[in-house]
């Protein structure tokens, strides 16, 4: 059955879209799994990454032909402004992570796809919302164009799902870490920046002050619970807007003490910017009990085995 699936990953250059099509070609199949991103890749990248398809999620007639052309069952929605970045270019933001959707949103409805996953975020709460243990339901009042866009998006995904019967999915993620791919204009970043500046230079100047915690998720973590949410069983899906995600919470103070675990000598200094007023406006731990009772959600990785886990990888590739 699974076999008869043909997924479309939009944004799949992006930190996520990498390792979700390694993970969905373990399960379809490589031919079954078709990679798109607005980037122009060369002969020998799309080598490595075929199928592949340069896309534009914003080009809607685009994205019905290549619908249209590898019979498309599913699609994975990546392609969206970070929070960092979306500040910087406001309206653009809001047009590619509101009409991106929307063109997805509206092939889903016309029955031409059966399933889509979009990616939510933390960003949909605001500094009006409750910061420890947020609930699923709670006061959202997001201050940021990204969190704005988010939170509009969720709306539109239960309008859809209510109106339609539009099969979608969606998470909110956390803050999220790899080894695999740099993360792109997100306020989280610095969790990943940190392993690679510690490893190559020995330290680090973080954009947040050292207690500003927040979180975050190792990205293993995070592929897994997309995954397990598309391959739930629909009636288990009872949150058709976005499901709290819950990895760990950590401050840049703490990260960088466990970093000395591996390294003694490793030095943070704090140089803080606009993204620590973001940060500010963010939870700094999640209550995902709703994602664990509807389908089993469960994370294994915490901040110590998640450090370990990137050093050793990182360690001889950087
Ligand atoms: C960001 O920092 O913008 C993202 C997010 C939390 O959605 N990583």
């Amino acid at each position: 059955m699974k076999f008869k699936e043909k997924v479309l990953v939009i944004g799949s250059s992006g930190q996520i879209g990498g390792e979700l099509v390694e993970g969905l070609r373990s399960i379809y199949g490589n031919d079954h799994v078709i990679a798109s991103d607005i980037k122009d890749l060369s002969k020998d990248e799309i080598k490595k990454i075929a199928p592949y398809e340069t896309l534009n999620v914003l080009n809607s007639k685009r994205v019905f032909e290549i619908v249209k052309k590898y019979e498309i069952t599913q699609v994975y929605l990546l392609a969206a402004l970070l929070s960092a970045t979306a500040e910087k270019n406001p309206m653009f933001a809001w047009d590619l992570n509101m009409n991106g959707l929307f063109n997805i949103l509206e092939l889903a409805k016309e029955g031409h796809i059966k399933k889509l996953y979009w990616p939510s975020s933390i960003a949909v709460f605001g500094p009006t919302t409750p910061r420890q243990n947020t609930p699923q339901f709670t006061i959202m009042e997001p201050n940021t164009v990204y969190g704005i866009s988010k939170q509009t998006g969720e709306r539109w995904c239960e309008y859809y799902y209510n109106k339609y019967h539009v099969d979608v999915r969606s998470l909110r993620y956390p803050g999220l870490i790899g080894y695999k791919s740099a993360p792109g204009g997100g306020t989280t970043d610095y969790a990943v920046h940190i392993y690679h500046e510690a490893i190559k230079h020995g330290k680090y100047e973080c954009f947040l002050s050292e207690n500003t915690s927040l979180p975050m998720m190792y990205m293993p973590d995070a592929i897994k619970a997309t995954l397990d949410l598309m391959h739930a069983d629909s009636d288990k899906i009872k949150i058709r807007s976005s499901y709290n995600l819950s990895g760990m919470s950590f401050s840049p103070k703490e990260i960088a003490q466990e970093i000395t675990k591996h390294y003694p000598d490793f030095k943070i200094t704090y140089k803080t910017d606009n993204r620590q007023t973001i940060a500010e406006s963010w939870p700094q731990s999640i209550d995902d009990s709703v994602a664990q009772r509807d389908w089993g959600w469960k994370a294994r990785f915490d901040l110590q085995k998640m450090t370990s886990d990137m050093i050793k990888h990182l360690k001889g590739s950087i």
